[in-house]
C-alpha cells in the first residue's frame, strides 16, 4: 500500500490556499486522463450510519471512513422508496412520475431505452463499464449494457445456527466467514478490476452490495458486535398512527409485520439482524476501499455510494420500506470528487438520488442527457454549505409523494390527505401539523415541488 498518509497532507494543507487550489486541480485538467467512477450501491442500507448519529448503536467504520475522503449528506433521499423504481429512476435520470415505474413489479425495461441510463452513457462516451452485485432490480438488469458483468456466484452455505422469519421478516445466524454471503464475491470482482493498470479506456465501476437487504444471514461474528442485551430500539409512539390518514396507515401496516414480530417478542433480535447485515455490508466496503486506497486510481477516481431507500424497524409500527417517512426515504449519500470534494465535510442540504446521473455527467464533462432532470449537486460538493433552495422528493405511487426541505416533510396522498411534520421540533414525525391553519402557507410552498407530470402505473409483472 501506498503512503496515504502524506497523500492527505499534501492535499490537506494545500487545500488551504482555496483559491489557488480551484485553480490548480479540476475534475479534467489538460494533463490528465479522464476521471474515473467507482460507483456503490448498498442496498436497503437506512441512515443508520455512524457519521450521521441517528443510530448510535450501529458500527460502520468504512462508511465513515469514506465520508471523511469527501463530502456526505445528512438530508439524502430516494426518488421511490423500493428497491426498482429507486435504481430505475437513480439510473435513467427520470423520476417514477415520468416513467410509470412506481413499484417492484414495473419492470422499467420497455419504458427505459437502453442508451438511457447511465452505464450505457458512460459507455457511448469512452469508458470501460463494468459492474457486480445488485446495481438494478432482480432479474430487470440488462447485461449488453455492460462491457463486462459478473454472473451471480455459488456460494457455499455451511448452514446457520439459527433461522427466525417473522411475516417474511427473515434472519439467520450463519456458519462460516465472510465468503457465506454472495457480497464478498461481487467485491472480490471489484477488487480485481482496481487492481488493473494500463487500460486506456477510463472506468465506471458498479459495486451492488446486496446486505443489508433481508433475509439478515451474516456470520455469526457480526451478531457477537452487536450483543441483543445492549440492543436498544429506535425511538416509538404507541399512538404515533392516531393523527395519520387513512393511507398512511395503510401504508404502516400495523397489523403485519410489526404485530408478528412483536408477538415473536423478536423487536430487538430483527434490530440486531439489521445492524449485524449493516456491519457485514461495512466490512465488505473496508475491503473495496483497501483496495481501491492501495490502487493506482485514488487520486483520479470519483466515488459516489449510495443507499437506494431507507427502512423502518418499528417506527410508525412499520417495517421495510415502501413508505413515506423519514426512515423509509433517506439513504447515505457520499462524494469523493479529487480537486472538487473538501475532506470529511457533511452537508446538511436536501438532495435526491436524481442528483446522481447529472453530477456525474459535471464532474467528467460529459453532456447531460435531455431526458434526465434532476439537478447536478456540484456546487454542493464543493460548498457543502452552500445555499440550496431546492426541496428533495420522493414518490410512491402514482400522485402519491413526499417533499422534504431542511425543516419540513409534506405528504400528499392521491386522495389529497396530507401529513406535515416540522423537524426542527420533531425529527422523529410524530405530530402531523397539515390541518394547523398556521402552516397553510408552508403546504403550499412545498406543494410546488410536486411534479406537474403523473404518468399512470405501467403493467405489472405476472408471474
Ligand atoms: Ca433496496
Ligand atoms: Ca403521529
Amino acid at each position: 500500500m501506498r503512503d496515504a498518509t502524506s497523500r492527505r497532507s499534501t492535499e490537506g494543507t494545500g487545500c488551504l490556499a482555496i483559491a489557488f487550489c480551484l485553480l490548480a486541480i479540476g475534475p479534467a485538467t489538460a494533463d490528465q486522463s479522464p476521471p474515473n467512477v467507482l460507483f456503490i450501491a448498498v442496498d436497503d442500507l437506512n441512515h443508520w450510519v455512524g457519521h450521521l448519529q441517528r443510530n448510535r448503536q450501529t458500527i460502520t467504520p468504512q462508511l465513515d471512513r469514506l465520508a471523511a475522503w469527501g463530502v456526505s449528506f445528512r438530508h439524502a433521499y430516494c426518488a421511490a422508496p423500493a428497491c426498482n423504481p429507486s435504481r430505475a429512476a437513480l439510473m435513467s435520470g427520470m423520476r417514477p412520475s415520468t416513467t410509470g415505474v412506481y413499484h417492484n413489479s414495473n419492470d422499467y425495461r420497455p419504458h427505459i431505452a437502453p442508451e438511457q441510463t447511465l452505464n450505457s452513457h458512460f459507455r457511448a462516451h469512452g469508458y470501460r463499464v463494468t459492474g457486480a452485485g445488485k446495481i438494478y432490480h432482480g432479474t430487470y438488469g440488462r447485461r449488453q449494457e455492460w462491457d463486462d458483468y459478473l454472473k451471480r456466484p455459488k456460494v457455499r452455505s455451511l448452514g446457520a445456527f439459527s433461522k427466525s422469519d417473522f411475516n417474511g421478516v427473515r434472519w439467520s445466524v450463519l456458519k462460516g466467514e465472510d465468503d457465506a454471503v454472495g457480497d464478498y464475491f461481487t467485491v472480490n470482482y471489484c477488487i480485481e478490476e482496481l487492481q488493473q493498470t494500463g487500460r486506456k479506456r477510463p472506468f465506471f465501476l458498479a459495486c451492488g452490495i446486496f446486505r443489508p437487504h433481508m433475509p439478515w444471514s451474516v456470520p455469526k461474528k457480526y451478531f457477537d458486535m452487536h450483543p441483543l442485551e445492549q440492543i436498544e430500539l429506535p425511538p416509538f409512539r404507541e399512538n404515533d398512527l392516531d393523527d395519520i390518514p387513512e393511507l398512511g396507515v395503510k401504508t404502516a401496516k400495523p397489523g403485519g409485520d410489526h404485530r408478528a414480530i412483536r408477538d415473536g417478542k423478536a423487536w430487538k433480535q430483527a434490530i440486531q439482524a439489521y445492524l449485524a447485515s449493516v456491519t457485514y455490508a461495512d466490512t465488505q466496503l473496508g475491503r473495496l476501499l483497501d483496495a481501491f486506497e492501495a490502487s493506482a486510481h485514488f487520486d483520479n477516481t470519483i466515488v459516489v455510494l449510495w443507499g437506494d431507500h431507507g427502512w423502518h424497524l418499528g417506527e410508525k409500527h412499520h417495517w421495510r420500506k415502501f413508505a413515506l417517512w423519514e426512515e423509509a426515504t433517506r439513504a447515505p449519500l457520499i462524494w469523493k470528487a479529487p480537486g472538487v470534494t473538501p475532506q470529511g465535510a457533511i452537508s446538511s442540504r436536501t438532495v435526491d438520488f436524481m442528483s446522481i446521473y447529472p453530477t456525474l455527467c459535471e464532474l467528467t464533462d460529459l453532456p447531460v442527457p435531455e431526458h434526465v432532470k434532476g439537478r447536478s449537486i456540484v456546487s454542493l460538493l464543493r460548498d457543502p454549505a452552500a445555499a440550496w433552495p431546492h426541496p428533495a422528493l420522493t414518490t410512491h405511487g402514482r400522485n402519491r409523494h413526499a417533499v422534504r426541505s431542511e425543516k419540513w416533510r409534506y405528504i400528499r396522498y392521491e386522495d389529497g390527505s396530507e401529513e406535515l411534520y416540522d423537524h426542527d421540533a420533531d425529527p422523529y414525525e410524530w405530530n402531523n401539523l397539515a390541518d394547523a391553519p398556521q402552516h397553510a402557507n408552508v403546504k403550499r410552498q412545498l406543494s410546488a415541488a410536486f411534479p406537474s407530470v403523473n404518468r399512470p402505473e405501467v403493467a405489472r409483472k405476472t408471474k
